[in-house]
């Protein structure tokens, strides 16, 4: 027989495990209504004119893949952008060195790191991911691989790029400057170091991802962070969206930044509260090291949502729909808003 002390036992257990679960699976409520796609974000200000490329596909019906890499492209191809592609500050050896990944609603991802002589490390990323078995090409066969499939091999050190150096090397400090994305243009401003990572929904609601940059300033001969590398760069889960990191990619790499991101959303969370609960793992595990640095992450879910979180004040996000073509969004931080 089922006494009634013990039915009042395994009630009382039941009703404090369903407390449990329900505070640890509660959906939290949702911040925004879905924006909808097609739909393309990406990270600082300079992602407005990459959004707007890659709108020109998204708008007429394209694919989010060839939309993130036409729309990265823009910034690789800029002259005036030391943080991302071809006029990329050099690493303290004056070698000009890219990262870059891609990755499909399929899954399927192409990345190419520490690369010299090609402009457009994404679209090396792309034909990695196309035409080879591999995922990662590195170095030297990375560029051997880039110049079979026609890409031209060309110097991509500016004078201004190895002035910046020059300058760089009468000290030869390394430390990485917080923010320093938002002086982008500003004339003087010279250790620039950031990256573009994009994430598009298409309207057929596929999604796709792309990450670009020159890496560090004046990094080591060598030196790879988390931009070229699936899961802490970029990491796109057609079934509950994409994240992708901006910032010191060896404390992303070390969470395996996008891909927690991707997972908390996985669980129910949105884009934004995934980017903090990110944030926090990483001054969670690097309290000290964190107080000086930057990182900031990106995401959007399945609906279009989207959301950033950094752990200093100064990141921002650049949006594009059918209603803006031109949006900025400053991404909240964990020392402004939680005040570590
Ligand atoms: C890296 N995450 O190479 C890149 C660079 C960057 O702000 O975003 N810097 O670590």
């Amino acid at each position: 027989m089922y006494s009634r002390r013990k039915f009042l036992k395994v009630s009382a257990a039941s009703a404090s495990l369903a407390a449990i679960s329900n505070s640890i699976l509660a959906k939290p409520i949702l911040k925004s209504e879905p924006t909808g796609f097609p739909i393309v974000i990406s990270t600082w200000n300079f992602g407005i004119q990459a959004n707007q490329e890659a709108w020109k596909t998204l708008s007429t019906g394209g694919r989010a893949l060839d939309a993130v890499e036409a729309g990265v492209r823009i910034p690789e191809a800029d002259m005036k952008n030391h943080t991302v592609g071809r006029a990329g500050y050099p690493d303290r050896d004056g070698h000009v060195t890219l990262d870059a990944c891609i990755m499909d609603e399929l899954g399927n991802c192409g990345s190419v790191a520490a690369m010299e002589y090609i402009a457009h490390p994404i679209s090396v990323a792309r034909l990695v991911m196309e035409k080879t078995p591999h995922i990662m090409l590195v170095g030297e066969g990375a560029t051997q691989f880039a110049v079979e499939q026609g890409f031209k091999k060309e110097k991509l050190l500016t004078p201004e790029s190895e002035k910046a150096w020059k300058e760089w090397l009468v000290t030869a400090k390394y430390a990485p400057v917080m923010n320093i994305e938002d002086q982008q243009h500003t004339p003087g401003s010279k250790y620039n170091h950031d990256t573009i990572g994009m994430l598009a929904i298409d309207a057929k609601g596929n999604i796709s991802g792309a990450c670009t940059t020159s890496g560090m300033a004046f990094k080591m001969h060598g030196r790879v962070g988390d931009s070229p590398i699936i899961g802490a760069g970029l990491f796109v889960d057609n079934e509950v969206g994409g994240a992708t990191s901006t910032g010191v990619g060896e404390e992303v790499i070390r969470n395996v930044g996008s891909f927690l991101v991707v997972e908390l959303m996985r669980q129910g969370y949105h884009p934004e509260d995934a980017c903090r609960m990110a944030v926090e793992r990483i001054i969670k595990k690097k309290p000290e090291t964190s107080k000086n640095i930057q990182v900031g992450f990106l995401a959007i879910n399945k609906k279009g949502e989207h959301g950033a979180y950094a752990i200093q004040k100064g990141f921002e996000y650049a949006v594009c729909n059918s209603k803006t073509q031109d949006l900025l969004i400053p991404g909240k931080s964990a020392y402004e808003t939680v005040g570590y």
